[in-house]
């Protein structure tokens, strides 16, 4: 059948077929990407998750990838990560990152109202960068171990989520309080949008038909 043939593998940026009859790797790839204005803790939660360790201070300007392999509901998958920095200047492996990512992780603090006002605009970013209405994303309020300085509440942010289509999630990087729920519940989201629309490569690029071009000649 060629739809199924089609479907089977994923496709990833590098050219890579994962999960094609006869592929050593049965492992279902999920390309995840961080986006937030700078300082909310992107690079922190990232770190948590992969090396269980908190970085108090970790460059600011440093954008870099990560692997990690974890069984979920009994389906071995590679989480590929990607922690965004210095939204202002371009970036080429960013730019890639954001039109191939299955799901995005935007984050703010809740100790800073400025960057829960932020988010709107990143998730129309990420619209824009996929050609999409339609994209797993999560929303996570970070630094709730910061109690005493809270300047967004948990309704807010569940209310903007719900507004916006999106999961919420609130988390502390600094005493690993649901690091591994924000990403296990955007993997959940991107099977569930997967199954929805029958397996299909989560990019665009991948699942649109070529445009037909009409031409008419006299
Ligand atoms: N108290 C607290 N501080 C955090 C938390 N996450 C990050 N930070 C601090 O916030 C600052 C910015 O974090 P970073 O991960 O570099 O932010 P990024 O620019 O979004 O990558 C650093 O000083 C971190 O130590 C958290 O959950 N709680
Ligand atoms: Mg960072």
């Amino acid at each position: 059948m060629e739809d199924d043939k089609h479907n089977r593998g994923t496709v990833t940026e590098k050219g890579l077929v994962l999960g094609e009859p006869g592929d050593e790797s049965t492992h279902s790839i999920y390309r995840l990407v961080l986006v937030g204005v700078g300082g909310v803790g992107k690079s922190c939660i990232t770190i948590q998750y992969i090396s269980h360790k908190f970085i108090k201070e970790y460059d600011p300007t440093l954008e870099d990838s990560y692997r990690k392999q974890i069984t979920f509901e009994d389906e071995e998958c590679i989480l590929d990560i990607f922690d965004t920095a210095g939204q202002e200047d371009f970036s080429a492996v960013r730019d890639q990152y954001m039109r191939t990512g299955a799901g995005f992780l935007i984050v703010y603090a809740v100790t800073l109202r400025s960057s829960f006002e932020e988010v709107a605009n990143f998730r129309d970013q990420i619209l824009r960068a996929k050609d999409s209405d339609d994209i797993p994303i999560v929303i996570v309020g970070n630094k709730i171990d910061m109690g005493s300085e809270r300047k967004v509440s948990t309704e807010e942010g569940q209310d903007l989520a719900n507004k916006l289509g999106c999961k919420f999630i609130e988390s502390s990087a600094k005493m690993n309080i649901n690091v591994a729920e924000c990403f296990t519940t955007l993997v959940a989201n991107i099977k569930a949008f997967r199954n929805k629309y029958n397996n299909a490569p989560p990019s665009n690029i991948l699942t649109r038909p070529p445009k037909r071009k009409h031409c008419t000649l006299y």
